[in-house]
């Protein structure tokens, strides 16, 4: 073996011992460098003369070109050495199980809100939303409670900072204060109409949402929710209250064997006013009288606030707790449960 035989060898051992593509480089640089052995030996073909320039020359091109072949095949090798790392390390098991994402579901009181706004929809009531921070005008005043009226008190309100005649300074103690906001927007929509003596479509709408009173105990919460509605024209009677709170309360207790009584009662908002007693014939509660909903004819003074001639119009209003509401149709005992956020109570209505 002749020694570009053996340089040939010598290179193909060098790069067989590089494990990294540095060092198959430095071993390159050896053999192939601009001072590596067969860099050098083309040098060295100077001091010949020209035939053995060819036959040298030719000798060591072959050598070279092997050592160039030998050269790719180990960076090809390292190359493909390092993918397999690769894919190794980032290994997907496609087969495993998924990570379940267990459904949600609505809180209980959402669901029983949806199932108001749902019948007193298919009753032609518009659903109204508004601010929870209210001014002591909407929440109170337009609504005739009068200046000492206890409700106003530090005692039963939560009061926030600020306030002034017109602004924002309490959180809302009902929804009523929803209804003369949309009262109000509705009659300044048909004002013109009015004025010329013309008539106007009813105000029929109901406004659920938070409420909030310094309350707390087992059937009281801070914050609770109400669901009030409204129904104002030039001929609604008492006569419309009970048939339609009659069907509220048939349609959502989802019982036919139901039935209602209206006690005397008395709210600053409304004249005369009752307390909606419902009693079921049948099923675990069965034979008591359980208090759902307070009512009225809206006082006239709270109809003159929304703009319109208590002559001419008159109207019935409802309130009633869903919270409440929630507790009579699950049967559960303990209002605080609604409001600790504890899934495994919660996940129960799903
Ligand atoms: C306007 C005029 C009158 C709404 C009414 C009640 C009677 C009532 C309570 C029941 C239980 C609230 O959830 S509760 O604590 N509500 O008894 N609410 S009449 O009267 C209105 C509302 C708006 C413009």
């Amino acid at each position: 073996m002749n020694a570009l035989d053996d340089m040939v060898s010598l290179a193909r051992s060098a790069f067989e011992q590089a494990h990294t593509p540095t060092e198959l480089e430095n071993a390159k640089a050896q053999f192939l460098g601009k001072s590596g052995r067969i860099t050098e030996l083309m040098k060295g073909l100077a001091t010949l003369s020209v035939d053995e320039k060819k036959s040298q020359g030719a000798a060591i091109n072959v050598a070279k070109q092997a050592i160039e072949s030998a050269l790719q095949e180990r960076r090809a090798a390292l190359a493909e050495a390092e993918l397999q790392t690769q894919l190794k390390a980032e290994a997907l098991d496609v087969t495993l199980p998924g990570r379940e994402r267990p459904a949600g579901g609505l809180h209980p009181v959402s669901l029983t809100l949806e199932r108001i706004e749902a019948i007193f929809g298919s009753m032609g009531f518009d659903v109204a939303d508004g601010p929870e921070i209210e001014s002591d005008w909407f929440n109170f005043t337009a609504l005739n409670t009068p200046a000492d009226h206890p409700a106003r008190s530090m005692h039963d309100t939560f009061y926030v900072e600020g306030g002034s005649p017109d602004a924002p300074n309490l959180l809302r103690t009902h929804t009523s204060p929803m209804q003369i906001r949309h009262a109000v927007q509705h009659v300044k929509r048909h004002r013109a109409a009015l004025d010329a003596g013309q008539g106007m479509p009813e105000i029929r709408v109901i406004a659920p949402g938070r409420t909030y009173r310094v309350d707390s105990d087992a059937t009281h919460s801070p914050m609770f929710h109400q669901c009030e509605g409204l129904w104002i024209g030039e001929n609604v009677s008492f006569k419309d209250l009970k048939h339609v709170f009659t069907d509220f309360c048939r349609t959502f207790f989802e019982s036919d064997d139901l039935v209602l009584r209206f006690r005397p009662s008395f709210f600053p908002f409304t004249e005369p006013s009752a307390e909606i007693d419902i009693q079921f014939q049948s099923g675990p509660l069965a034979g008591r009288w359980l208090e759902v909903a307070g009512s009225g004819q809206v006082h006239p003074n709270v109809v003159r606030n929304m703009g319109l001639d208590p002559e001419r119009f008159i109207g019935f209003a409802f309130g009633m707790g869903p919270d409440r509401l929630t507790m009579l149709r699950y049967g559960v005992n303990d209002l605080r449960l609604f409001f600790d956020g504890d899934v495994r109570f919660l996940s129960q209505f799903r």
